[in-house]
């Protein structure tokens, strides 16, 4: 089975195929880069199903072609959930130093990161599935694998950065949400089987 990606970021591809390998799934993932305009609220799950049914509204993908996207934020406690849905533009703006200066001296240094995965199979139907991960925002930046906010995001004791794409994708948010939607398509086709 193929599944279309709609990214513009390679290191979720990497992620979610990674993911597909351990799972013995037979699913293809195409990534593809579409541009579409990202609404501005701050639940997470709600950005993702608006942005999916408008990829569909748009005719941006094939009438007939399954396709999902995935959007996650960083939700610092002590910053009451800040940046949250706003991860990205904040991420671009002043990055992890800038977090991190935000952070100086704050002992909480509790942190969550959720991930969704909104799945369009056909037309306007979208499903939504969510992982989290608690974690803690570390007091210098660590390691050199992963992108974005992995070399201050630290869970176990070690930082996103410093796992590797398997190491993370068994604890992180991306894989939790990328497990429940591989099952999810993996129970679908055998019930079409059985049909
Ligand atoms: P899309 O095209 O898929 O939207 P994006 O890179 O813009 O890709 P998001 O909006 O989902 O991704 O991510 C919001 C921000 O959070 C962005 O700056 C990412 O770099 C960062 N981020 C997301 N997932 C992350 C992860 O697993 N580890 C570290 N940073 C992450």
């Amino acid at each position: 089975m193929k599944l279309l990606f709609i990214t513009s970021n390679e290191h979720k591809v990497r992620e979610i195929r990674d993911l597909a390998l351990k799972m013995n799934a037979n699913i293809e993932i195409e990534h593809i880069r579409v541009a579409y305009p990202e609404i501005q609220h701050e639940d997470i799950e709600f950005v993702a199903e608006s942005s999916a049914k408008f990829i569909r509204k748009e005719g941006l993908v094939g009438e007939e072609e399954p396709f999902f996207i995935e959007d996650s934020g960083l939700f610092i406690h002590a910053l009451n959930g800040f940046p949250g849905a706003f991860s990205s533009y904040v991420f671009k703006k002043i990055g992890n130093e800038g977090i991190l200066k935000l952070l100086r001296g704050v002992e909480d240094r509790r942190a969550l990161f959720k991930s969704v995965v909104a799945f369009s199979p056909r037309g306007f139907v979208v499903k939504t599935f969510v992982g989290v991960v608690e974690g803690r925002i570390a007091s210098e930046k660590r390691g050199a694998s992963g992108f974005g906010f992995d070399p201050i995001f630290e869970f176990g004791g070690r930082t996103f950065a410093e796992m590797s794409v398997a190491e993370k994708n068994a604890v992180s948010h991306r894989g939790r949400a990328f497990r429940k939607f591989l099952n999810f398509i993996l129970s679908s086709a055998s019930m079409r089987e059985a049909d």
